[in-house]
């Protein structure tokens, strides 16, 4: 089979955010666009001959061609073998738990998340390191500085593979092994929780739970692990087959868009766990009966809960939380007497802390937890860490939330995003806010005095790396926190973020709506930042 060496000419738009490269559709199916980011990956990660490399996506528009010509481009830089999903089909968790198992140089994981798919929706490409987690900064950076110059790119002249059939075929000198998409993935579950108590629990009649996969990745991991493993009935996991577009939904496990999810869960004749994952089934919701458990709190209740698990009785070696996560976990962990680390937004800063055994658990309030068992957050993982716990306890999610908020007082917690507001006002508005913090600095609002007031930065304890002007903070003298800052994952306009926080250690204050509880502290931010007058919006459009 013939190599080609294709020229092309560099973009400057390749720059990866959050997580990965992520553009429209539209953009990704420009000539030669996704052909020069992947070329720069495979430029910028060192000698690839014989290595072997993970592939697979979230089932969204646009993943069984990028994967196609991912394969033989892949061929053609001389990679060794490729163990790519069937269908084309693999999680981001799973993916990083294959990554680590095969000791694969890495991975690409086809995914925009929780962005909508379809043709007039988004794509995305995250490269993973072969520790299984999302590349570091250095490493996205050199890719980014690759693609604004590369000038060719090599792919295989060759047929599409099969990737329906499992097995290994040839691409020139590459095996290609097409892989079940759940397996390994399963198995590790396996090694850390008690499935034969969650069993007995999901059978024994008197505890019902629904699975909402909202049409994304997780549906197949869920129908075999909860259904066919678990032996929860059959229609216990909702919308559980991948489609193109999810379905036309948002897949993003939050009260706004798992909205038909929140419904059953509030009914009269609710069953007594609902969970829900994102796009490529990294994020998770968690629900009890008429409950919804905050991602923050969800981190801290498994930190306190941490020895019940089978794969966690040894207890922890320290937490970790990204900075706008409330410090719900932090209260735990002083309790415990281990460290909990505060690092910016984005599961790549938590790598190094896993690699040097710093950190067990991890976690961010958009709906991430995790642990050291990969390097990504796992949503289908924390569903069976808390139903571990569940079937442990025998009590309710609500039971154990409101004894965990007794025992640690209750950080009460709102996010605020509002969505594509023009990106001019939006910088304008950080600009101005990040100009105001030296005179923040003991101003009363109300009744809120300010204590602190910075951008945040973060040095990595580990390789000392540093990573400025990650939020804007302002920490009251009776801890509560406001954070502002701009999303880096959107890809139309600019998302604001703005994180509320207050904590609240009087149990016969703990039923309030969040709402209400951090109803000064909304107001408060809202004037501070100016968020109407800059950016014309009254409202945010989604609040969690
Ligand atoms: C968002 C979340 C962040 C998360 C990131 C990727 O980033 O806030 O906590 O790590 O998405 O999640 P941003 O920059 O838009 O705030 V996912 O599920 O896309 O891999
Ligand atoms: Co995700």
């Amino acid at each position: 089979m013939k190599i080609h060496k294709v020229s092309t000419t560099p973009l400057s738009d390749q720059k990866p955010g959050t997580s990965g490269l992520r553009k429209a559709v539209k953009a990704f199916q420009q000539p030669h666009y996704l052909e020069n980011f992947i070329q720069s990956i495979f430029d910028s990660v060192g000698d690839l001959r014989g290595q072997t490399l993970v592939l697979g996506g979230d089932g969204r528009y646009y993943n069984r061609q990028a994967i196609q010509i991912i394969l033989k481009m892949a061929a053609a830089n001389g990679i060794g073998r490729i163990k790519v999903g069937q269908h084309g089909i693999l999680s981001t968790p799973a993916t990083s738990a294959i990554i680590r198992k095969y000791q694969a140089i890495g991975g690409i994981i086809l995914s925009a998340s929780h962005n909508p798919g379809g043709p007039n929706g988004d794509f995305g490409v995250k490269y993973n390191i072969s520790n299984g987690g999302p590349a570091p900064e250095k490493v996205t950076e050199a890719i980014y500085h690759r693609s604004k110059v590369i000038d060719s790119y090599q792919i295989l002249e060759a047929p599409d593979v099969d990737l329906e059939t499992l097995g290994e075929s040839h691409l020139g000198e590459t095996v290609v092994e097409v892989i079940d998409s759940v397996h390994d993935y399963q198995e590790l579950m396996e090694s850390l929780f008690d499935f034969d108590r969650i069993r007995e629990l999901l059978t024994r009649g008197n505890f019902q739970i629904t699975i909402d996969a909202l049409h994304a990745v997780a549906g197949p991991y869920a129908h075999a692990i909860f259904e066919q493993r678990l032996g929860a009935p059959v229609g216990t996991v909702r919308n559980g087959t991948p489609l193109e577009d999810f379905g036309g939904g948002h897949p993003d496990p939050n009260l706004v868009y798992a909205h038909e999810l929140v419904d059953i869960l509030y009914a009269e004749d609710a069953p007594d766990f609902g969970a829900a994952f994102d796009g490529d089934g990294d994020r998770n919701m968690i629900l009890g009966r008429k409950f919804f458990v905050t991602p923050s709190d969800s981190l801290a209740v498994l930190a306190a809960n941490a020895k019940l698990v089978p794969g966690y009785s040894e207890g922890l070696a320290g937490v970790a939380r990204s900075m706008p996560t409330s410090q719900a976990v932090d209260r735990v962990a002083a309790q415990i007497g281990i460290e909990s680390y505060e690092t910016p937004t984005g599961w790549k800063f938590f790598g190094n802390l896993l690699d040097a055994g710093k950190a067990t658990l991890c976690g961010e309030e958009s709906f991430g937890t995790s642990s050291n068992h990969i390097r990504e957050k796992d949503g289908l993982w924390a569903v069976l860490f808390w139903l571990n716990i569940l079937a442990v306890r025998q009590q309710s999610v609500e039971q154990i939330v409101r004894e965990h908020w007794q025992t640690y007082g209750r950080n009460y917690y709102s996010r605020h995003d509002y969505e594509e507001i023009q990106t001019g006002p939006a910088n304008t508005l950080i600009e101005r806010l990040r100009s105001l913090l030296p005179t923040l600095k003991g101003k009363q609002f109300g009744n809120y005095q300010v204590e602190y007031s910075d951008d945040f930065s973060y040095t990595d304890p580990v390789d000392g790396s540093v990573s400025d002007q990650q939020g804007v903070r302002i920490g009251f003298t009776d801890g509560s926190r406001i954070v502002v800052r701009l999303s880096g994952t959107g890809t139309q306009g600019a998302t604001l973020r703005v994180y509320i926080e207050s904590y609240e250690p009087d149990p016969s204050k703990h039923d309030l709506d969040p709402q209400e509880a951090l109803a000064s502290l909304i107001t408060i931010a809202q004037e501070i930042a100016q968020i109407c007058e800059l950016t014309g919006r009254e409202q945010p459009t989604v609040i969690t």
